[in-house]
């Protein structure tokens, strides 16, 4: 099902991973997020993804055209992955959990969607891809040590498109990801 309640004006899209809510997995992410905010912002529990690809600011018209080519995408079979590097990177100052090893299904839905995007006229970064979910943000300098974690495994059978809108809250900027698309990778008994 596809809702367009973007209106007229451009919107931040971006297409991602929404891991499962329910469970273990999640709450020790989100606990992971919350420890890691002490060096900086953390990310809240809503919040936490892993972006495949980012298409920047787009026009209503040019989201109805990536929605209707994710449509006609084939993308892979649904698959696993284990978080299992936790690090910071200095130039967007955020802290990151990462698959070590990230399964080839999802560089390759990464890899389509990025030629996606491009096909829809969005420019797409020339950097290579690293999945990842970003823990904190606004983390001035390298924390000395980052806390003890578990690895953490999450299976995703679906990807989404999500708009990032702005919000202010008790008058602190802040996002909110609003789910415009869902669509099913490929089940392993079609
Ligand atoms: P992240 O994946 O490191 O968290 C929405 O802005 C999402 O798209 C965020 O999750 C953000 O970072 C990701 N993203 C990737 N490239 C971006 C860019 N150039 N500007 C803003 N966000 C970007």
């Amino acid at each position: 099902m596809y809702l367009n309640p973007m209106k007229e004006k451009k919107q931040r899209l971006f297409f991602a991973l929404a891991p499962d809510r329910n469970g273990e997995a999640f709450r020790r992410l989100a606990h992971l997020s919350s420890d890691c905010g002490q060096f900086g912002r953390p990310v809240s529990e809503d919040n936490l993804h892993i972006t495949l690809a980012f298409l920047g600011m787009v026009t209503a018209e040019q989201a109805d055209a990536v929605v209707a080519a994710t449509e006609q995408l084939r993308p892979p079979q649904a698959f696993s992955l284990q978080l299992n590097t936790l690090g910071y990177w200095k130039r967007s100052k955020v802290i990151w959990i990462a698959p070590e090893q990230p399964p080839r299904a999802l560089l390759s839905l990464a890899l389509q969607l990025k030629a996606l995007a491009l096909d829809c006229g969005l420019e797409q970064e020339s950097r290579p891809y690293r999945p990842h979910v970003t823990l904190a943000k606004s983390v001035a300098r390298r924390p000395e040590s980052l806390p003890a974690f578990d690895k953490i495994d999450f299976h995703f059978n679906h990807f989404g498109l999500y708009i990032s809108k702005p919000v202010s809250h008790n008058g602190h900027q802040s996002v909110q990801y609003l789910r415009l698309g869902q669509w099913p990778l490929a089940s392993r008994y079609q």
